[in-house]
């Protein structure tokens, strides 16, 4: 049977710092993203992309904080599109935009999975955690909070209720190589499985990737995919507003992607952060097209997979 995909674009630039996330529903398109996976054999659906309506001003006791009312309001439109989109299809890409819109995507995801009695498991692909809350983060920037308000911490009573939680012991972080206190002490607490770069450095991304990936297959899970374009080393991947330097190589971010096709167990994939407006020719967003067709079959040859 065809297996079907959506793109629904996000095109939210409020979470970070600096502007441009807005263009990147648009530049995935551009590069041949629509095409490239049909050609690989999936039906594909272009959902176009959401929009809010004009916010005004939410007050918080964190004075630094950044577009709190567009976060919420972003939030209640991507949970409810997220959802519909993973109830209908197989495998949705959702296009950002900055990585608040996990704080939407993710509860949606969940939502769906907790209709089908399935647990929810995310691999974050990401520099950083985003473990802040409105209350902690410093910069004010919200695209450091959507981990903590979909794993339901305390401090996140600005954004809107959550219904469906993600246990935070199906999570696993990998590329980690920036953050902050409050975060580490986050992570402290909730124990998190975090392959920070150390980690990966010593054991290499598949070791504790096929961990993980045994994991979701033994509790017959859902699995979201958060790809950040900071996981990638800047070198190859210009195009993010918080470049952070000693990332994942070429070879390793697709090894991550042929991998997770293998297990067949991916359910939804959102790709986050893309800024073209630092982009060099197009050639993150070409990256990122091509990163997601690993991970939607294309494979250098033929093989069987092998076990190690
Ligand atoms: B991203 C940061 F201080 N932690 O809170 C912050 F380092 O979605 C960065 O992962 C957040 O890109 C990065 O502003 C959010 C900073
Ligand atoms: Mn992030
Ligand atoms: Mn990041
Ligand atoms: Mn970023």
């Amino acid at each position: 049977m065809t297996r079907t995909t959506a793109l629904l674009g996000a095109p939210i630039e409020t979470g970070a710092s600096q502007r441009g996330c807005i263009m990147g529903p648009d530049s995935l398109r551009t590069a041949g993203l629509f095409e490239t996976l049909e050609r690989l054999g999936w039906q594909v659906s272009d959902l176009g992309d959401l929009t809010i309506a004009p916010q005004t001003p939410m007050a918080h006791a964190n004075g630094a904080l950044h577009h709190l009312a567009e976060t919420c309001a972003w939030i209640e439109v991507l949970e409810k599109a997220a959802y519909q989109a993973a109830r209908d299809h197989d495998l949705p890409i959702f296009m950002g935009g900055d990585h608040s819109m996990a704080a939407g995507t993710v509860p949606g995801v969940a939502r769906h999975a907790a209709e089908q009695n399935r647990p929810l498991f995310v691999l974050w692909l990401d520099s950083h955690p985003d473990l802040h809350t409105p209350e902690s983060t410093e910069s004010g920037n919200l695209h450091g909070t959507p981990m903590a308000y979909f794993t339901g911490q305390p401090g996140c009573d600005a954004y809107p209720p959550l219904a469906h939680a993600v246990d935070p012991e199906n999570i696993c972080l990998m590329g980690i190589r920036s953050v902050d206190a409050a975060e580490a002490q986050k992570i402290d607490d909730l124990g998190i499985d975090v392959n920070d770069m150390r980690t990966i450095d010593e054991v290499g991304i598949l070791a504790p990737l096929r961990a993980f990936l045994e994991r979701v297959r033994a509790a017959n899970g859902m699995l979201h995919v958060s790809f950040d374009v900071d996981f990638l080393d800047p070198e190859i991947a210009p195009a993010v507003g918080t470049t952070v330097p000693g990332g994942m190589t070429f070879r390793e971010a697709h090894l991550i992607m042929e991998t997770l096709c293998d297990s067949g167990l991916v359910t939804s994939l959102e790709l986050v952060e893309l800024n073209p407006f630092l982009d060099e020719f197009g050639r993150t967003a070409k990256l990122l097209r091509d990163l997601t067709a690993s991970l939607f079959g294309r494979r250098v040859l033929d093989r069987q997979t092998k076990s190690y």
